[in-house]
């Protein structure tokens, strides 16, 4: 049944302009005129803007900006990554649920998201607000034959790929804060948490958590992250589609972990390093049971940062926040 949605979606989202009949549309999926009518109506209640006209046929005007997997598939230009989606109008956190794919088996890119998360989770079980509709909240799941100390690496892969994903669709520039944070202006626009199933020799599967902020207004934002969050939309006066924003980052990832997988991080971190603004300065670092201040000198080869102090002494920090 999904193959009927997707070769009608195709010729629709094909033709410009153009308009096809039932006839058309069924002898390209293979199917009779009944079955695509009955398909035309379920696209149209998942949120496509079909228009059938009585002589010419059926028309596409557009898609209304859900996130579910018809939206995301068309038009997506990987081969892997989000080539199985799992999409929920509202879940308790869909990295809970990624880990439970993963724990049976899901295949490598599955992806899992959710117009609303009721309680998202930051590091250390802080809290992640992800208002309904507004953002996208979304967990990928990726197997790659690595040891569990590889696992902080892919946090900077993906902060490369989304920060790459809002300049092309939204224009704007992006700075990454080690190792997590995504900010324009100083604001926090996205959050990444990176987790894994694994053991002591190999990763099973790591779950690459994002929340990104999209279209909400200042007011969407509960008073207390008021004044360090910000959105696409706050930062340019525009709305933007949630699905091609997502589609961007994942044809961007998929990029991108094929260079890491063929070259290993040392690409990778040569780009990182151009968008980071934590390196170079005099920082805090403010780990689980220390506060070391310094200069960030840069990261090592495993994505781990490295901190100068007073003394001259480098200390290398695995995870912390930085002020
Ligand atoms: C993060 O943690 O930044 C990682 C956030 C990961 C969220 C994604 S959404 C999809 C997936 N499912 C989940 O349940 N989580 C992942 P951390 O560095 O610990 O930052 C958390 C802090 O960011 C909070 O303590 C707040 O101060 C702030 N914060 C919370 N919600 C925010 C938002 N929507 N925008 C900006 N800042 C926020």
């Amino acid at each position: 049944a999904s193959k009927i949605r997707e070769s009608i979606l195709h010729a629709l989202s094909s033709g410009e302009d153009n308009y096809f009949s039932g006839q058309e549309l069924a002898d390209k999926a293979g199917c009779s005129r009944t079955a695509i009518w009955k398909h035309i109506e379920d696209l149209r209640s998942s949120g496509f803007l079909i228009e059938s006209k009585r002589k010419k046929g059926y028309r596409l005007l557009g898609k209304a900006d859900e996130l579910n997997e018809s939206n995301l598939l068309v038009g997506l230009k990987t081969s892997v990554l989000g080539r199985k989606i799992h999409y929920y109008e509202s879940v308790e956190s869909t990295q809970k649920i990624a880990h439970a794919l993963a724990q049976e088996e899901a295949p490598e890119g599955t992806l899992v998201i959710a117009e609303e998360q009721v309680s998202g989770r930051g590091r250390m079980a802080r809290n992640w607000y992800s208002p309904k509709g507004t953002g996208i909240w979304m967990s990928l799941i990726l197997r790659p034959a690595l040891p569990p100390q590889k696992a902080p690496q892919f946090t900077l892969i993906m902060a490369v790929a989304v920060v790459e994903a809002i300049q092309k669709v939204c224009d704007l520039q992006v700075d990454i804060k080690w190792p997590n944070d995504l900010l324009i202006k100083g604001k926090k626009i996205t959050g990444i948490l990176t987790e894994l199933q694994a053991d002591s020799e190999q990763i099973h599967s790591l779950i690459i958590g994002t929340g990104i902020n999209v279209n909400q207004s200042e007011s969407d934002f509960a008073e207390d992250i008021r004044d360090i969050a910000t959105s696409l939309k706050i930062e340019s006066d525009r709305t933007f589609s949630r699905a091609t924003i997502v589609q961007e980052i994942l044809k961007n990832l998929e990029r991108y972990y094929d260079i890491y997988i063929k070259e290993g991080f040392e690409p990778i971190k040569e780009i990182w390093e151009q968008y980071a603004v934590t390196i170079g300065k005099h920082i805090t670092a403010r780990t689980i049971n220390k506060e070391i201040s310094g200069y960030a000198a840069g990261i090592t080869n495993e994505g781990v940062l490295k901190l100068v102090d007073e003394t001259g002494k480098t200390h290398l920090i695995y995870s912390a926040d930085i002020e």
